[in-house]
Protein backbone atom coordinates (compact mmCIF):
# COMPACT_ATOMS: atom_id res chain seq x y z
CA UNK A 1 0.00 0.00 0.00
CA UNK A 2 1.51 3.11 -0.83
CA UNK A 3 2.24 5.81 2.00
CA UNK A 4 -0.23 8.35 0.64
CA UNK A 5 -3.53 6.54 2.10
CA UNK A 6 -1.52 6.94 5.34
CA UNK A 7 -1.17 10.55 5.30
CA UNK A 8 -4.46 11.67 3.84
CA UNK A 9 -5.77 9.72 6.83
CA UNK A 10 -3.29 11.56 9.35
CA UNK A 11 -4.85 14.83 7.75
CA UNK A 12 -7.99 14.01 8.53
CA UNK A 13 -7.03 13.46 12.21
CA UNK A 14 -7.34 17.08 14.01
CA UNK A 15 -3.96 17.83 15.40
CA UNK A 16 -4.83 17.55 18.85
CA UNK A 17 -6.52 14.21 18.96
CA UNK A 18 -4.29 11.27 19.47
CA UNK A 19 -2.87 9.27 16.62
CA UNK A 20 -2.78 5.72 17.79
CA UNK A 21 -5.86 3.84 19.29
CA UNK A 22 -4.17 1.11 22.33
CA UNK A 23 -6.81 -1.59 23.06
CA UNK A 24 -7.07 -3.45 25.83
CA UNK A 25 -8.67 -6.40 26.33
CA UNK A 26 -9.24 -7.38 29.98
CA UNK A 27 -11.00 -10.30 31.46
CA UNK A 28 -10.75 -10.30 35.30
CA UNK A 29 -8.34 -8.15 35.27
CA UNK A 30 -8.69 -6.45 38.45
CA UNK A 31 -4.98 -5.87 40.29
CA UNK A 32 -3.46 -5.94 36.87
CA UNK A 33 -5.41 -3.18 34.68
CA UNK A 34 -4.62 -0.06 36.81
CA UNK A 35 -1.02 -1.07 36.87
CA UNK A 36 -0.97 -1.50 32.94
CA UNK A 37 -3.07 1.94 32.76
CA UNK A 38 -0.12 3.61 34.97
CA UNK A 39 1.97 2.64 32.90
CA UNK A 40 0.49 3.83 29.83
CA UNK A 41 2.77 6.71 27.99
CA UNK A 42 2.11 9.92 28.67
CA UNK A 43 2.24 11.23 25.74
CA UNK A 44 -1.06 12.67 23.62
CA UNK A 45 -0.30 10.38 20.66
CA UNK A 46 -1.58 7.65 22.42
CA UNK A 47 -5.32 6.78 23.96
CA UNK A 48 -6.51 3.81 25.85
CA UNK A 49 -9.47 1.62 25.26
CA UNK A 50 -9.99 -1.03 27.41
CA UNK A 51 -12.75 -3.71 26.35
CA UNK A 52 -13.86 -5.51 29.77
CA UNK A 53 -15.39 -8.59 28.94
CA UNK A 54 -18.05 -9.46 31.30
CA UNK A 55 -15.40 -9.67 34.46
CA UNK A 56 -16.79 -9.83 37.69
CA UNK A 57 -13.91 -8.46 39.69
CA UNK A 58 -14.50 -4.87 38.76
CA UNK A 59 -12.22 -4.59 36.16
CA UNK A 60 -13.75 -2.18 34.20
CA UNK A 61 -13.86 0.17 37.49
CA UNK A 62 -10.32 0.04 37.90
CA UNK A 63 -9.37 0.55 34.08
CA UNK A 64 -11.71 3.99 34.25
CA UNK A 65 -9.86 5.13 37.58
CA UNK A 66 -6.20 4.92 36.03
CA UNK A 67 -7.37 7.10 33.05
CA UNK A 68 -8.10 4.85 30.13
CA UNK A 69 -9.64 7.09 27.63
CA UNK A 70 -12.81 4.72 26.98
CA UNK A 71 -14.01 1.66 28.85
CA UNK A 72 -16.06 -0.65 26.88
CA UNK A 73 -18.00 -3.12 28.73
CA UNK A 74 -19.80 -6.24 27.74
CA UNK A 75 -22.29 -7.86 29.88
CA UNK A 76 -21.65 -11.16 29.04
CA UNK A 77 -18.07 -12.94 28.44
CA UNK A 78 -17.52 -12.67 24.08
CA UNK A 79 -14.01 -13.84 23.28
CA UNK A 80 -10.84 -12.31 23.19
CA UNK A 81 -11.15 -11.56 19.26
CA UNK A 82 -14.49 -10.19 19.83
CA UNK A 83 -13.43 -8.02 21.96
CA UNK A 84 -10.76 -6.22 20.18
CA UNK A 85 -13.04 -6.15 17.16
CA UNK A 86 -15.10 -4.06 19.44
CA UNK A 87 -12.01 -1.51 20.85
CA UNK A 88 -10.47 -1.12 16.84
CA UNK A 89 -14.50 -0.52 16.02
CA UNK A 90 -14.71 2.32 18.70
CA UNK A 91 -10.86 3.36 17.31
CA UNK A 92 -12.20 3.95 14.24
CA UNK A 93 -15.44 6.19 14.74
CA UNK A 94 -13.25 8.34 16.72
CA UNK A 95 -10.83 8.45 13.59
CA UNK A 96 -7.90 7.08 15.05
CA UNK A 97 -5.66 6.35 11.92
CA UNK A 98 -3.52 3.88 13.41
CA UNK A 99 -4.45 0.81 15.83
CA UNK A 100 -2.84 -0.91 18.70
CA UNK A 101 -2.56 -3.40 21.14
CA UNK A 102 -1.57 -4.15 24.58
CA UNK A 103 -2.36 -7.09 27.02
CA UNK A 104 -4.71 -6.11 29.83
CA UNK A 105 -2.53 -8.62 32.52
CA UNK A 106 0.78 -6.66 32.77
CA UNK A 107 2.74 -8.62 30.31
CA UNK A 108 3.88 -5.97 27.95
CA UNK A 109 5.74 -2.45 29.05
CA UNK A 110 3.31 0.09 27.61
CA UNK A 111 5.91 2.59 27.26
CA UNK A 112 7.27 0.74 24.80
CA UNK A 113 4.40 1.75 22.45
CA UNK A 114 6.04 5.07 22.17
CA UNK A 115 9.43 3.77 20.63
CA UNK A 116 7.60 1.32 18.23
CA UNK A 117 5.41 4.24 17.05
CA UNK A 118 8.26 6.50 16.18
CA UNK A 119 9.78 3.26 14.59
CA UNK A 120 6.78 2.77 12.32
CA UNK A 121 6.70 6.11 11.65
CA UNK A 122 10.01 6.47 10.75
CA UNK A 123 9.80 3.37 8.09
CA UNK A 124 7.07 4.56 6.34
CA UNK A 125 5.28 0.37 7.52
CA UNK A 126 2.04 -0.18 8.03
CA UNK A 127 2.00 -2.82 10.11
CA UNK A 128 4.73 -3.02 13.41
CA UNK A 129 4.69 -6.19 15.24
CA UNK A 130 6.47 -6.64 18.65
CA UNK A 131 9.03 -9.36 18.71
CA UNK A 132 10.43 -10.71 22.48
CA UNK A 133 12.82 -13.02 20.27
CA UNK A 134 14.55 -9.96 18.41
CA UNK A 135 17.84 -7.69 19.50
CA UNK A 136 16.89 -5.58 21.94
CA UNK A 137 13.65 -7.90 22.88
CA UNK A 138 13.73 -9.43 26.18
CA UNK A 139 11.34 -11.92 28.34
CA UNK A 140 11.14 -11.77 32.50
CA UNK A 141 10.39 -14.32 34.37
CA UNK A 142 10.05 -18.16 33.17
CA UNK A 143 7.98 -19.01 30.79
CA UNK A 144 7.93 -22.93 30.73
CA UNK A 145 7.48 -24.55 27.93
CA UNK A 146 5.86 -20.59 25.57
CA UNK A 147 9.38 -20.02 24.91
CA UNK A 148 9.67 -22.98 22.51
CA UNK A 149 5.92 -23.06 21.72
CA UNK A 150 5.71 -19.63 19.87
CA UNK A 151 9.05 -20.06 18.57
CA UNK A 152 7.99 -23.08 16.72
CA UNK A 153 4.21 -21.30 15.96
CA UNK A 154 6.19 -18.40 14.56
CA UNK A 155 8.17 -20.54 12.02
CA UNK A 156 4.96 -22.36 10.83
CA UNK A 157 3.15 -19.04 10.55
CA UNK A 158 5.60 -17.58 9.04
CA UNK A 159 5.69 -21.02 5.90
CA UNK A 160 2.20 -20.20 5.60
CA UNK A 161 2.25 -16.72 4.97
CA UNK A 162 5.52 -16.65 3.33
CA UNK A 163 7.10 -14.13 5.25
CA UNK A 164 9.60 -14.45 8.37
CA UNK A 165 7.83 -13.52 11.76
CA UNK A 166 9.99 -13.92 14.46
CA UNK A 167 6.93 -13.97 17.05
CA UNK A 168 3.49 -14.19 15.76
CA UNK A 169 1.37 -14.88 18.66
CA UNK A 170 2.74 -11.17 20.09
CA UNK A 171 0.28 -9.02 21.39
CA UNK A 172 2.22 -5.79 20.78
CA UNK A 173 1.29 -4.72 17.66
CA UNK A 174 0.05 -1.36 15.51
CA UNK A 175 -0.85 -0.90 12.44
CA UNK A 176 -2.68 1.47 10.22
CA UNK A 177 -6.66 1.37 10.35
CA UNK A 178 -6.97 1.25 6.89
CA UNK A 179 -5.89 -2.41 6.77
CA UNK A 180 -8.86 -3.07 8.48
CA UNK A 181 -10.91 -1.48 4.91
CA UNK A 182 -8.67 -4.04 2.29
CA UNK A 183 -11.41 -5.43 0.61
CA UNK A 184 -9.59 -8.96 1.32
CA UNK A 185 -10.18 -8.39 5.10
CA UNK A 186 -13.49 -9.36 6.76
CA UNK A 187 -12.95 -9.00 10.64
CA UNK A 188 -16.37 -9.59 11.21
CA UNK A 189 -16.55 -13.31 10.91
CA UNK A 190 -17.80 -15.19 13.77
CA UNK A 191 -14.70 -17.76 13.72
CA UNK A 192 -12.48 -14.98 15.06
CA UNK A 193 -13.98 -14.32 18.12
CA UNK A 194 -11.01 -15.61 20.23
CA UNK A 195 -8.13 -15.80 20.16
CA UNK A 196 -7.60 -15.92 16.05
CA UNK A 197 -8.04 -12.54 15.34
CA UNK A 198 -4.59 -11.21 15.75
CA UNK A 199 -2.86 -13.78 13.61
CA UNK A 200 -5.61 -13.48 11.09
CA UNK A 201 -4.98 -9.60 10.82
CA UNK A 202 -1.46 -10.38 10.53
CA UNK A 203 -1.71 -12.56 8.21
CA UNK A 204 -3.63 -10.13 6.18
CA UNK A 205 -1.47 -7.47 6.29
CA UNK A 206 1.48 -9.81 5.31
CA UNK A 207 -0.62 -11.34 2.16
CA UNK A 208 -1.81 -7.88 1.26
CA UNK A 209 1.85 -6.06 0.67
CA UNK A 210 1.22 -3.81 3.36
CA UNK A 211 5.16 -2.69 4.82
CA UNK A 212 5.68 -5.35 7.83
CA UNK A 213 8.12 -4.72 10.55
CA UNK A 214 9.12 -6.11 13.47
CA UNK A 215 10.25 -4.20 16.41
CA UNK A 216 11.43 -5.48 19.76
CA UNK A 217 9.81 -5.39 23.24
CA UNK A 218 9.46 -7.32 26.15
CA UNK A 219 7.32 -10.07 27.66
CA UNK A 220 6.87 -10.38 30.99
CA UNK A 221 5.66 -13.23 32.29
CA UNK A 222 4.15 -13.46 36.33
CA UNK A 223 4.26 -16.80 37.43
CA UNK A 224 2.63 -16.18 40.54
CA UNK A 225 -0.56 -14.11 39.58
CA UNK A 226 -1.17 -15.92 36.28
CA UNK A 227 -0.29 -15.15 32.57
CA UNK A 228 -2.81 -16.43 30.41
CA UNK A 229 -6.60 -17.45 29.89
CA UNK A 230 -6.01 -19.64 27.47
CA UNK A 231 -7.14 -23.21 27.78
CA UNK A 232 -4.95 -25.55 26.01
CA UNK A 233 -4.59 -27.10 22.72
CA UNK A 234 -8.45 -25.95 21.51
CA UNK A 235 -6.86 -22.20 22.18
CA UNK A 236 -3.82 -22.95 20.45
CA UNK A 237 -5.58 -24.10 17.21
CA UNK A 238 -7.14 -21.12 17.07
CA UNK A 239 -3.90 -19.43 17.63
CA UNK A 240 -2.77 -21.56 14.27
CA UNK A 241 -5.56 -22.50 12.40
CA UNK A 242 -6.24 -18.35 10.78
CA UNK A 243 -2.77 -18.85 8.69
CA UNK A 244 -3.65 -22.33 7.88
CA UNK A 245 -7.11 -21.75 6.82
CA UNK A 246 -6.45 -18.60 5.07
CA UNK A 247 -3.53 -20.21 3.26
CA UNK A 248 -5.90 -23.55 2.25
CA UNK A 249 -8.75 -21.31 0.89
CA UNK A 250 -11.02 -22.67 3.21
CA UNK A 251 -11.68 -19.06 4.96
CA UNK A 252 -11.10 -15.64 4.03
N1 LIG B 1 -12.08 -8.94 26.67
C1 LIG B 1 -11.55 -10.17 26.78
N2 LIG B 1 -10.29 -10.22 27.10
C2 LIG B 1 -9.75 -11.44 27.20
C3 LIG B 1 -10.45 -12.65 27.01
N3 LIG B 1 -9.60 -13.65 27.16
C4 LIG B 1 -8.42 -13.08 27.43
N4 LIG B 1 -8.52 -11.75 27.46
C5 LIG B 1 -7.52 -10.71 27.72
O1 LIG B 1 -6.62 -10.66 26.63
C6 LIG B 1 -5.32 -10.44 27.11
C7 LIG B 1 -4.42 -11.55 26.63
O2 LIG B 1 -5.01 -12.77 27.02
P1 LIG B 1 -4.17 -13.98 27.62
O3 LIG B 1 -5.09 -15.14 27.83
O4 LIG B 1 -3.36 -13.53 28.78
O5 LIG B 1 -3.23 -14.31 26.37
P2 LIG B 1 -1.73 -14.81 26.35
O6 LIG B 1 -0.96 -13.98 27.33
O7 LIG B 1 -1.30 -14.59 24.94
O8 LIG B 1 -1.77 -16.24 26.72
C8 LIG B 1 -5.42 -10.36 28.64
O9 LIG B 1 -5.47 -9.00 28.98
C9 LIG B 1 -6.74 -11.02 28.94
O10 LIG B 1 -7.40 -10.49 30.10
C10 LIG B 1 -11.82 -12.55 26.70
O11 LIG B 1 -12.53 -13.56 26.52
N5 LIG B 1 -12.32 -11.30 26.59
MG1 LIG C 1 -1.45 -13.02 29.06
Amino acid sequence: MSSSTGDRQLSRTAPDQPLVAVIIPALNEAGKIGRVLDKFPKDGRFEAIVVDDGSDDGTGDEARAHGAALVIRHEQRGGVGNAIRDGWKAAIERKRPYLALLSGDDQHVPSEMVGALDALLAARADYLQGSRWIRGGHVVGDTGGRGLGTRVYSIAFSILAGRRVTDATNGFRIFRSAILDHPSVDIDQSWLDSYDLEPYVLYKAIRGKYRVIEHPCTVVYHVKEGYTKMRGLKDWWRLFRPALLLRTGVKR
